[in-house]
């Protein structure tokens, strides 16, 4: 089922050859569930983390778009997991945020129930980019879903997010604060904004190296 979220029809989407003729980047598919099939099969790439933390915008960072995975000031924006070809390589794939408060509870159980399901059983899973926001501490959520990952042994990367709200000193003080919370190193961690683009290329190489590192199968 190829169910897409609503989208103004003159919104960018990522066609061949767009914008500045980067690595061409296409919109597959929103599904609802964890057990879709994508043709070709390829490795898969996955943005997690609490709601408004900004992983459909590090998304569009990383493949150098605008507006390709959909964005908001308000919490909740991203309702499905959405997914992108990268150059016929690898898949991105842009997952609901969990951890919203203000969620209507049915959505909350249903954002968590997916996540879950496609963080446990998805099989394409090469590794997970896990963002976290630079000014927050991380939440019981946070914690969960950490665990959830490690049970099942996915590589994981950190990517702590909006660095450009904090001064230099201050935002690497709370990277490292952020990673002995979670019980992760530098080496598993990049500091990112979307809007200034620090630590996008690191990003983009860390995404490469899962992809690489992936010796699973996607069919
Ligand atoms: N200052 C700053 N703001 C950012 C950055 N990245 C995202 N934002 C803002 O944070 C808000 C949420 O961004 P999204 O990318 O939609 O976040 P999300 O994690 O996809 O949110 P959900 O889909 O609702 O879970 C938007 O207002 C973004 O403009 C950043 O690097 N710096
Ligand atoms: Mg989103």
């Amino acid at each position: 089922m190829h169910h897409r979220e609503e989208a103004p029809a003159r919104r960018h989407r990522g066609g061949p050859g767009q914008e500045r003729g980067l690595t061409p980047v296409t919109f597959v598919g929103s599904y609802p569930a964890a057990d879709f099939r994508l043709r070709p099969p390829l490795p898969e790439v996955a943005f997690l983390g609490r709601s408004n933390v900004g992983k459909s915008s590090l998304i569009n960072a990383v493949v150098g778009r605008r507006a390709l995975a959909h964005t908001s000031k308000t919490p909740g924006k991203t309702k499905m997991v959405n997914v992108f070809d990268v150059d016929g390589r690898y898949y991105l794939v842009d997952l609901p945020g969990y951890g919203y408060a203000r969620a209507a509870k049915p959505d909350r159980r249903r954002f968590r129930d997916l996540l879950r399901e496609y963080l446990s059983t998805r099989e394409p899973l090469a590794g997970v980019i896990w963002l976290l926001d630079v000014r927050r501490e991380p939440s019981a959520d946070d914690h969960e879903m950490a665990a959830l990952l490690a049970e099942r042994g996915l590589p994981i990367l950190a990517a702590i997010t909006k660095a450009d709200k904090l001064g230099r000193g201050r935002r690497t003080e709370r990277a490292q604060e952020i990673l002995k919370a979670v019980g992760m190193t530098e080496e598993q961690c990049v500091v990112t904004s979307s809007r200034t683009r620090e630590g996008i290329e690191q990003l983009q190489e860390a995404v490469a190296g899962l992809v690489d590192g992936w010796s699973g199968s996607a069919a």
